[in-house]
């Protein structure tokens, strides 16, 4: 299966790879499709790279919650489709959006330098210069995210919560336009791609509202077999990035949790250390098991020399050190069994039957 990139000629003779994009046709996953290629033409100026567009069931079905679809490879699996079928080579995502086990014949060969991975509230023009401690009671607060009304429930008693759904532009549109939400809930991250970083009047710290899982990321899903794709995208790695979702993955991972189960983790690499802190919240967010861990983590150490791929929740990183990604793994795995020894598994098992059933 390797070495099946598309040649062209080009006039002067000159023979260059094809490598061919898939993106979502939203307009984040533009965005993000294009920022990787820009990056890889700056790597590879001789590569001809070309973005092929699709809708995905997660852009068709706009009006039903994430967490209610129940398909967890909701936004990831027409363009695997065309991965498989050999019609692209890259597929860049959210990381945040990819499953913590892939599907097999796929990977992630790259993850980029995280952007700011905090949540950020977004007002109603007319709310201008509030804050969510500001805001009139019972003020409505826009987000489907389980995990954001979880935590924000609890810290912010006094406002309400409300689903919506839609792309970054149809909720932004719904914010603004019409009277139903006092101010909504996003990443920070999609919001600066977006150039709404302006928009942005708070980003909630750990204490409001812990962040997802790999959020404000960006992933290169690749072919498994394909060693050439793979080797040209892994320059892309960003290691403390690597490492910190890796081991957000893997807490995920062991406690079972898909994207809609109210898990929510936090992140640091300080020299040699890293930080792990993760959390599983009941719905209403008056449960909450919360704890930190930490692991050594040398980065600079050598990287694997066996031939062998070493694949972490998902991620080929052939070129950063695998002790490093082991131990990353390793103090997720150790956090969630941790957390499920202490009654994790009741409050997730309770979380996705209320949600399930309302
Ligand atoms: C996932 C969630 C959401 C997205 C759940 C969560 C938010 C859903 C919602 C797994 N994927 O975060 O708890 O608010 O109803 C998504 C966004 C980005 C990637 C948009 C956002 C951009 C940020 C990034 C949707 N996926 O969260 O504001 O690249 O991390």
């Amino acid at each position: 299966m390797s070495g099946n990139v598309s040649i062209s000629q080009e006039e002067n003779g000159k023979v260059s790879q094809v490598i061919r994009m898939g993106t979502r046709k939203s307009q984040l996953a533009r965005i993000q499709t294009d920022s990787v290629a820009g990056r890889l033409k700056e790597l590879y100026p001789d590569i001809h790279l070309e973005i092929v567009a699709m809708s995905t069931i997660g852009d068709k079905i706009l009006d039903t919650a994430l967490s209610k679809i129940g398909e967890k490879s909701l936004f990831t699996k027409e363009l695997e489709n065309a991965l498989e079928r050999n019609e692209v080579d890259i597929v860049v995502h959210s990381l945040k959006d990819l499953p913590t086990s892939l599907p097999p014949g796929f990977t992630i060969g790259a993850v980029l330098q995280r952007e700011n991975p905090h949540d950020a509230v977004v007002l109603h023009p007319k709310n201008a210069g509030l804050t969510l401690d500001s805001l009139p009671e019972k003020s409505v607060i826009g987000t489907s995210s389980l995990r954001r009304a979880a935590q924000l429930k609890k810290r912010f008693p006094q406002l309400e919560f409300a689903n919506i759904r839609g792309n970054l532009n149809t909720r932004l549109k719904k914010l603004d336009e019409k009277d139903d939400y006092a101010a909504i809930i996003l990443a920070a991250a999609g919001l600066k791609r977006m150039g709404w970083e302006s928009r942005i009047s708070q980003i909630l710290g750990p204490e409001d509202c812990m962040y997802a899982v790999g959020q404000g990321a960006l992933a290169v899903e690749v072919r498994a077999q394909d060693k050439d794709i793979l080797e040209m995208v892994s320059v892309l790695h960003h290691p403390d990035t690597v490492l910190r979702c890796i081991s957000e993955r893997a807490f995920l991972k062991q406690l079972e949790g898909g994207c809609s189960v109210p898990v929510a983790v936090h992140t640091e690499v300080k020299g040699s250390m890293l930080y792990l802190t993760g959390a599983v919240y009941s719905l209403d967010g008056a449960d909450c098991l919360k704890d930190t861990m930490q692991t050594v983590v040398e980065i600079d150490n050598k990287v694997s020399e066996s031939a062998q791929e070493c694949v972490h929740v998902g991620v080929t990183a052939n070129n950063v050190s695998s002790s490093a990604l082991e131990a990353a793994e390793k103090l997720g795995m150790d956090l969630a069994n941790a957390l499920l020894n202490k009654g994790a598994k009741d409050i997730l098992t309770t979380a996705r039957k209320l949600n399930d059933a309302r």
